[in-house]
């Protein structure tokens, strides 16, 4: 790391699908990623679930299945910016645009889920939030209102807002390090996070990743490898 962090300085940091590869949970856009499989137009946006919602269930219940049979765990990558939360003077606040719990496995505490998450559901009729780990069926009566053909995974799919955007645009504004984790910078807004630091003042910027983003010249620094490597050696030198 090329500069000094002011130790009471705030963290933000933005990971995608990369940090969760090595816990063996498919990328998107990755060879072989899950866009390789599946249009993202026939199961991650609002049209589709109006146009074949059981298809669109059936695409969230397989990934949910992954996650509560395979039980999948926490990485080195997690597990570091764990124990930066933890040792870090300052605020560190972790905005994901991952659906799967590692983070709260690895037990981090500052998470936004800015794309929702996989293991919650809603109800279009009574704006329910639950917890919910089984398959959810168009017949799946909603346990608070009873109706049916209103429960949905608590997903931002394509075309619609993500979640907490004011307290990430607060955050992403009082920053003095943006870390970006394993994020190819195809989807926005937050893709376009790295800019806006730079345009809210004077805040050092650095992609840790496999290969370089879509954004990658937009960074002061850049790190290379897997996750599990590069980020436990970046977070040991700024506790050093
Ligand atoms: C919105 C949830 C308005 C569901 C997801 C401007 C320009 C162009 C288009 C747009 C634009 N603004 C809006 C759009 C439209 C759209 C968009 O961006 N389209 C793209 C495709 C062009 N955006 C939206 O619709 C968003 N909504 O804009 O509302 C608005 C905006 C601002 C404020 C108010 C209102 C909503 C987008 C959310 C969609 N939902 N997921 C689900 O998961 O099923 S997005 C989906 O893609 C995932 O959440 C994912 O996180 C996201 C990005 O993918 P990545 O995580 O980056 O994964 P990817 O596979 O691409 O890359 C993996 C990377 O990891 C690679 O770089 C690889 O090298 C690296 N890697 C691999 N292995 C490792 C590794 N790195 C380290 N270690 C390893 N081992």
């Amino acid at each position: 790391m090329n500069v000094n962090i002011d130790k009471e300085g705030t963290i933000v940091i933005l990971t995608g699908a990369g940090i969760s590869r090595e816990s063996g949970l498919d990328t998107f856009r990755c060879k072989d990623g899950i866009w390789s499989k599946v249009n993202l137009e026939d199961v991650a946006t609002p049209e589709a679930f109006m146009r074949d919602p059981d298809m669109v269930q059936g695409f969230y219940n397989a990934r949910r299945a992954q996650l509560t049979n395979e039980r999948p765990k926490p990485n080195p990558g997690h597990l570091a910016l764990a124990r930066l939360e933890k040792e870090w003077p300052g605020r560190v606040l972790i905005v994901t645009q991952n659906i799967d719990d590692l983070h709260e496995q690895a037990s981090n505490e500052n998470i936004i889920h800015m794309h929702g998450e996989l293991l919650k559901i809603r109800c279009n009729h009574c704006d329910v939030l639950l917890q919910w780990e089984e398959e959810l069926h168009t017949n799946t009566p909603c346990p608070k209102c009873n109706e049916t053909g209103g429960l949905r995974p608590h997903v931002v799919w394509f075309g619609e807002v993500p979640l907490e955007m004011d307290t990430i645009y607060e955050a992403l504004e009082d920053a003095d390090l943006f870390m970006s984790i394993g994020t190819s910078g195809n989807v926005y807004p937050a893709a376009g996070f790295v800019q806006a630091v730079q345009q809210f003042g004077d805040c050092h910027t650095v992609e840790l990743n496999l290969d370089p983003s879509n954004g990658a010249t937009s960074f002061a620094e850049t790190i290379y490898g897997p996750a599990s490597e590069v980020v436990p050696a970046f977070v040991d030198k700024l506790l050093a």
